[in-house]
């Protein structure tokens, strides 16, 4: 035995347990003799010859290939139909030191991603598309793809695809080879031994040039179905050679360096193009960034008509006035007025993984539904507010500390019932001291449009922190385990 050396196996860039597939760990849950696994394979090796699976994300896309991310021990993002250039061109463009993988199939970037591939290889982005043809809709059972050959019968060609009635088959690597910015794109195919050997060269190349920086880079990768062809794995394999490649012929398309004109761009940091310059860290903010160093998350949650997405918009705005990374997240369905909304605001001072708050340190709960929908979310140690004298006596938030402040009956006394979301603006500032309440009036005045709601608003703000510091202390703070005191 000792003369024989395991020469294949796993590569240490997949995941030692395939979570997805319950009673087979070891395998994926791609069809025997699909190419997926095989392209995957040959990726996740190059990943690791290369050094980069830590700063590696991989972008799966819609189709058979969606859970690329139960295979990949790498950064994930799943991109919704045709989006992953678009989506792999944010992440690029976010985290330049990351290697970016857009994995896409034909149905999903030659069909409903056409715009967002063109686009995303017309800009150069320094991102590797590796590009499946299989010549069908794998996963939805066998409809026509952009790629499907003239001929080709599928659930949508059944009587063979007609260019007169379905176009020809695009051919995307001779295309994207067209425009200037692309650095490299060659076609490959998964038929036999020597054509593999020859994509995992390409699969490697591709990824090299992107680690130094070149470009756009794009390997197209003919790959069989044997299922949806209703094929023997050998004979899809023997079709890819045979037929495929004939409409798709192999090779390189574009293999040089983009010959951009150096134009001078002037570059403006986004603070100043929002005209919110000059003002810089106020003291106060200073204060607060020093006492802050991990992500505040906050959800605000109510009905439609209360303000609840501008409360939020004002605590990304406050936020980026204190030179903090935020985002704002807006949730609300299709009636607006009196149907549920909510918004997610994520305040840090480190970089946001994510606008998702699923757990919000902080909830603003501006009515009894949502409440009792987002109340459970919040975990011990966070701060629940709620618009109201107090809580429900069914309800109890173990380890949360919950403060109790009737926004909108202080709103109504002070003249609207619309700066409700300001009062507990007001009283959020105030519990959680996640921002000054200078840089909210700032916002206050230079946002709201008309004078007299600036006054109110004003009044609001005040109102709200006042309650907190004198009416709310004397008894409306419900103790740490949310029970009223
Ligand atoms: C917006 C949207 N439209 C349609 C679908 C249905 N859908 C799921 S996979 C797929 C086709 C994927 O085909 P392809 O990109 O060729 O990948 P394969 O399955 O062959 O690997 C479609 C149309 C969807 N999930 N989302
Ligand atoms: S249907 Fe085709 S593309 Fe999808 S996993 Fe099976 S063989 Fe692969």
């Amino acid at each position: 035995m000792s003369e024989y050396g395991i020469v294949q196996s796993r590569a240490p860039v997949f995941f030692k347990r395939f979570d997805r597939k319950e009673e087979n760990q070891h395998q994926t849950h791609y069809c025997p003799g699909c190419g997926h696994g095989v392209a995957h394979k040959m990726i996740a090796d190059a990943l690791g010859e290369l050094g980069v699976q830590d700063r590696t994300i991989m972008v799966s896309p819609v189709g058979c290939s969606v859970f690329v991310y139960y295979y990949f021990d790498t950064g994930n993002v799943q991109a919704a139909h045709g989006r992953a250039s678009a989506v792999a061109t944010g992440l690029k463009r976010s985290n330049p030191e990351a290697m970016v993988i857009s994995y896409q199939g034909d149905g999903d970037l030659a069909a409903i991603g056409t715009a967002e591939i063109i686009h995303a290889a017309n800009r150069g982005e320094n991102i590797t598309v590796f590009f499946l043809n299989n010549a069908i809709y794998g996963m939805t059972g066998g409809q026509m793809a952009p790629t499907t050959l003239v001929g080709q019968v599928s659930t949508t060609t059944p009587w063979g695809r007609r260019p007169n009635n379905d176009g020809f088959p695009i051919k995307m690597a001779e295309m994207i080879a067209t425009l200037e910015a692309p650095v490299y794109v060659e076609r490959v195919a998964l038929c036999d031994s020597k054509h593999i050997l020859q994509a995992r060269k390409a699969v490697k190349k591709a990824l090299e040039l992107q680690k130094q920086g070149a470009g756009f880079t794009m390997v197209e990768i003919l790959s069989p179905c044997p299922t949806i062809l209703k094929m023997e794995p050998t004979a899809a394999r023997r079709w890819v050679a045979e037929t495929l490649t004939k409409q798709f012929p192999l090779g390189v398309y574009r293999d040089r360096k983009p010959e951009f004109v150096p134009v001078a761009v002037p570059q403006t940091s986004v603070a100043e193009l929002l005209g919110i310059t000059g003002k810089g860290i106020t003291e106060a903010g200073e204060r607060h960034a020093r006492r802050q160093h991990c992500a505040r998350t906050i959800k605000v949650a109510g009905f439609g008509g209360q303000g609840i997405l501008l409360l939020g918009q004002l605590l990304a705005e406050m936020g980026m006035r204190e030179h903090m990374e935020v985002s704002w997240l807006p949730s609300y369905g299709p009636e607006m007025r009196s149907g549920s909304a909510y918004c997610d605001v994520t305040l840090s001072h480190e970089r946001i993984g994510t606008p998702l708050v699923s757990r919000p340190e902080v909830l603003a709960a501006m009515n009894e539904p949502s409440l009792r929908k987002f109340g459970p979310h919040v975990p011990a140690g966070g701060v629940l507010l709620y618009n109201g004298r107090s809580l429900p006596e069914d309800l109890r938030f173990e380890g949360v500390t919950v403060v109790c402040v009737p926004a909108t009956e202080i709103a109504d006394q002070i003249g609207a019932a619309k700066v409700g979301n300001v009062v507990m603006m007001g009283a959020l500032l105030e519990a959680t001291d996640c921002l000054p309440f200078s840089t909210a009036r700032e916002v206050l005045s230079e946002l709201v449009k008309y004078p007299k709601l600036v006054e109110m608003n004003e009044l609001a703000l005040e109102a709200g922190r006042n309650f907190l510091s004198s009416e709310a202390l004397a008894g409306a703070v419900a103790g740490p385990d949310g029970c009223r005191e």
